[in-house]
């Protein structure tokens, strides 16, 4: 056992503030690292301690594992949480903290390196006799290779990076007379992307499910698993909405998966928390796709079927605490779902809307949980990911939850910035997604209701509207912008604005 007091966070954002939540409540001090573009940023606030790091851009600033390992020791923390993204799966980090003595709350070096190669990971988990997407056994050599190969499993076929992942350097190839062109194509763009042209094939499978499944382990050999997260809404790669349980889950199908993900995880002997995607085909085939090394965006839906705080795992597992629960103590209570909310336009192709945080009023209420970092007058930076905050709700089921996630949404309140909160209550008011019966390919096929952009406003209606807002800025308090409100609740056809006064 060995009892960590303090702990730098290697991160900004949600995640930053996440994890020093729970170092409070286990009285556990706090350092944060800030760059030039985060002054102002919560995180630094919400620290015992913070400080500078580098310029706005993230490899001199949260990229920069020396200066990052400096500030631990000027401090004396005695454990780095790299929180996602940045440095959290970079192993040379988590080797650089071993060699100064300093804990790095994630898996060894050793685990970082196995699974963040795709073709490793994809060998060690055949090795251990979890199922993985038919395929090539190791890096494809030869354009020639590919095609004896391909021919072999089958058009259509996945090209993927060795050293990709979450769709980095993939391509479909549904042609035989593609193959050679689009194993070239693969190479090159991961030799620029990652400096590593290893490519492997694999069977493509049509529309699947995107399923992944929590791991936590100790330092003891005890490995558990927290259920599923049904992740396939999502757009270009990024998810936009999480669940669990997942609408397509069976007891036994859970059960096995479950059973497969625990194996998985001992395979490579897993200490802390991890995740193991799968593919689900249509006919509940489940595929090991890869395993994620570090707490995800998506963890708080887990967190609350379960009732169990993962960070506070993930730090006991780094002190060397044994597991407090076995899997029969585990149980998923009631149904979960997190709403990603991006500081984007969905109505200019998702670019991301730079800006000023205007009004924020953040939902509340039975159930729900955001994990946020924004403010009034802050100034979004441009150099970071968009996502400013996760909407995380509870209910006894998957309707109930569906209905205050609708809630929830509906008292969201951003104005200053564009943000994807409309697509979100589209996907709420979706049939299919209510039926849940979706897949990956869930947003382009529901295209059109998902996107439609709000009809232009009768020039009529607008005189109407505008007196009206006239007449609500001369009755109101000078504090609301009611201007901005009107704007957010139109979208809000069954409850009339003028029914909350
Ligand atoms: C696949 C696939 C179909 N067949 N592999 C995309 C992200 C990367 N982690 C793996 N991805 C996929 N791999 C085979 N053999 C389909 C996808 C895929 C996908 C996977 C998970 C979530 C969303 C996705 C959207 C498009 C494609």
């Amino acid at each position: 056992m060995n009892k960590i007091k303090k702990i730098l966070i290697a991160n900004r954002g949600e995640i930053a503030i996440r994890v020093m939540r729970t170092c409070r409540e286990l009285d556990i001090d706090t350092v944060a690292i800030y760059s030039e573009a985060d002054r102002t940023s919560l995180h630094v606030r919400y620290a015992h301690e913070a400080y500078y790091v580098g310029k706005a851009p993230s490899s001199e600033s949260y990229l920069n594992i020396e200066k990052i390992i400096e500030i631990a020791k000027l401090s004396n923390a005695d454990a780095i949480h790299p929180g996602y993204g940045f440095l959290s799966e970079n192993a040379k980090f988590a080797r650089r903290c071993a060699e100064e003595g300093i804990i790095f709350i994630g898996p060894s070096p050793g685990v970082i390196v196995q699974m963040g190669d795709k073709i490793m990971a994809r060998e060690a988990m055949r090795a251990a006799g979890i199922p993985v997407v038919p395929g090539t056994d190791g890096e494809i050599k030869s354009e020639d290779e590919a095609l004896a190969t391909i021919r072999e499993i089958g058009l259509p076929v996945m090209i993927k990076a060795s050293a990709g992942g979450g769709g980095k350097g993939m391509r479909l190839v549904k042609d035989e007379a593609d193959i050679v062109s689009s194993v070239r194509a693969a190479r090159s763009e991961a030799k620029s992307a990652f400096g590593d042209d290893a490519v492997y094939v694999e069977k493509y499978i049509t529309s699947p499910h995107h399923i992944e499944f929590q791991v936590l382990g100790d330092m003891h050999g005890n490995t558990v698993h927290l259920f599923e997260r049904e992740c396939s809404v999502q757009r270009r790669h990024q998810k936009m909405i999480e669940e669990t349980p997942s609408p397509l889950m069976t007891p036994k199908l859970r059960e096995e998966m479950g059973k497969a993900a625990v194996e998985a995880a001992r395979a490579v002997n897993y200490v802390g928390v991890g995740t193991i995607e799968f593919l689900v085909d249509n006919d509940l085939n489940y595929y090991f796709l890869e395993m994620n090394t570090r707490l995800q965006v998506e963890h708080p839906i887990t967190e609350r079927v379960t009732g169990i705080d993962l960070v506070k795992q993930q730090i006991f597992v780094a002190e060397g605490k044994e597991l407090a629960f076995k899997q029969e103590d585990l149980k998923q209570q009631g149904h979960a779902i997190e709403c990603r909310v991006y500081a984007e336009d969905p109505d200019n192709n998702f670019m991301p809307s730079a800006g000023k945080i205007y009004k924020i009023s953040n939902p509340l209420g039975l159930g729900v949980r955001t994990d946020g970092y924004v403010y009034e007058g802050y100034e979004i930076p441009i150099y970071y990911d968009p996502m400013i905050s996760k909407l995380i709700v509870w209910g006894n089921n998957r309707d109930e939850a569906i209905a205050r996630m609708r809630r929830a949404l509906y008292e969201y309140k951003i104005t200053g910035v564009k943000t994807s909160i409309k697509i979100l209550e589209r996907v709420m008011n979706n049939e299919n997604f209510i039926s849940g019966n979706y897949d990956t390919h869930f947003i382009e096929k529901n295209q059109e209701q998902l996107m439609a952009k709000a009809p232009s406003m009768d020039p009529e209606d607008l005189v109407v509207i505008s007196a009206y807002i006239d007449y609500l800025d001369k009755i109101a308090t000078p504090t609301l912008n009611n201007k901005e409100f009107v704007c957010a609740q139109s979208r809000w056809k069954k409850t009339p604005y003028v029914n909350h006064f």
